[in-house]
C-alpha cells in the first residue's frame, strides 16, 4: 500500500535511532566552528543568542542542564512570576511575552511563558542549543579566547576521566550566572588580567536590585580578548550586587552583549 505521508508507516526502531544519531551528529559537526559560542542558556545567554542569530550570526549555546532557562523558571522563591522594569518590558514586548503593569514602573510576566517564548525565539532565529553539555574550559590561543571546551554533563556528574572536545568561535560569551564558571576557569588556570577594576574576579555583592540593574549594563563587556560576559556573571565578575527576581537586567545585558559583538563582526 502506498504511503502518501499521512498514513501511519511501519516504524523500525533502528531507523528511529539512526535518524537521531545522524541528525544530531550533523548538527554538532556543523557547530564545531561558530561565530559565537555561548556558555549557559539562562535568560542572558538565550537573549544574547536571539539578537545574534536574528542578524545571521552562527550561534551555539551550551547548557549543562536538561532544560534551558536557568533561574527564570522559579520567579522569586518559587512564585513563578518575574518582574522587569521599562527596559526589560521593551524586550519582552519584542518577544511577544505578555506583561502586566504593577504600580508605576514595574511589570510582571509569567516565568514559564517568559522562558519558553525566549527559548523559542532564539532557536527559531537560528541559534542552536546543545543541552546536557557543560563548559569545562576555554580554548586560549596567543592570549585570546578562541572557543569553548565542552563535555557531557553526565561525564562531569559521574566524575569520569574523559577528555573533552573543543568548539572554535570568533567570540565566546560567559553567561553561566552566579557561578561564573567559565571565567573562573580562565583566571584559575591562566592567571590572566581581566577588564575589571582590579583585573581579577571581584565577586558578587549582596542584594540591591536598583544598583545591580544599573551596573549590569556597564559590566556587560569584553572582559578578556574574545570573551564577553553577560547576565549575573557580569555583576559577579565586577563586584556588583545581585538583584534577585528582577530579570530585566538579564535580558538587557544579553542584548547588550549581542550588540557589542555585532559591532565587532561588522553587522
Ligand atoms: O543562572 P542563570 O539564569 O544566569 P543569568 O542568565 O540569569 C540570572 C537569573 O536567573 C537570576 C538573577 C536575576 O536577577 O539573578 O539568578 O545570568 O543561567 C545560567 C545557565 O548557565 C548554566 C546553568 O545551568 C544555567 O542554565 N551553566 C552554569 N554553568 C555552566 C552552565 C557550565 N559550566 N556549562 C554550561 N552551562
Amino acid at each position: 500500500m502506498s504511503n502518501n505521508g499521512t498514513e501511519s508507516p511501519e516504524f523500525e526502531d533502528e531507523v528511529i535511532s539512526m535518524a537521531i544519531i545522524e541528525t544530531f551528529m550533523k548538527k554538532l559537526m556543523d557547530h564545531c566552528t561558530v561565530d559565537v559560542a555561548i556558555a549557559g542558556a539562562g535568560p542572558a545567554g538565550l537573549t544574547a543568542a536571539y539578537f545574534l542569530a536574528r542578524e545571521g550570526v552562527k550561534t551555539a549555546i551550551f547548557e549543562r542542564h536538561l532544560s534551558v532557562g536557568g533561574g527564570m523558571w522559579g520567579g522569586g522563591m518559587m512564585f513563578n512570576e518575574i518582574v522587569v522594569g521599562p527596559g526589560g518590558k521593551e524586550i519582552l514586548d519584542e518577544f511577544g511575552v505578555a506583561t502586566t503593569r504593577y504600580r508605576d514602573c514595574y511589570h510582571t510576566a509569567d516565568a514559564v511563558e517568559s522562558v519558553t517564548t525566549i527559548a523559542s525565539k532564539a532557536t527559531r532565529a537560528g541559534a542552536r542549543v546543545f543541552n546536557l553539555v557543560g563548559i569545562e574550559d576555554l580554548l586560549l590561543v596567543d592570549e585570546r579566547v578562541c572557543g569553548l571546551v565542552i563535555n557531557w554533563s553526565a561525564v562531569e556528574m559521574a566524575s569520569l576521566h574523559v577528555d573533552p572536545l573543543t568548539i572554535r568561535s570568533d567570540y565566546a560569551v560567559e553567561a553561566t550566572g552566579h557561578g561564573l564558571e567559565v571565567l573562573g576557569a580562565l583566571v584559575r588556570k591562566d592567571g590572566v588580567q581581566l577588564a575589571t577594576p582590579t583585573g581579577d574576579i571581584m565577586g558578587e555583592r549582596s542584594m540591591w536590585a536598583d544598583a545591580g540593574e544599573r551596573m549590569l549594563m556597564e559590566n556587560t563587556r569584553e572582559i578578556y580578548p574574545g570573551l564577553f560576559i553577560a547576565g549575573m556573571a557580569a555583576n559577579a565578575a565586577c563586584g556588583s550586587p545581585r538583584m534577585g527576581p528582577i530579570f530585566g537586567g538579564m535580558l538587557m545585558s544579553g542584548r547588550r552583549a549581542a550588540e557589542l559583538i555585532l559591532e565587532l563582526l561588522g553587522k
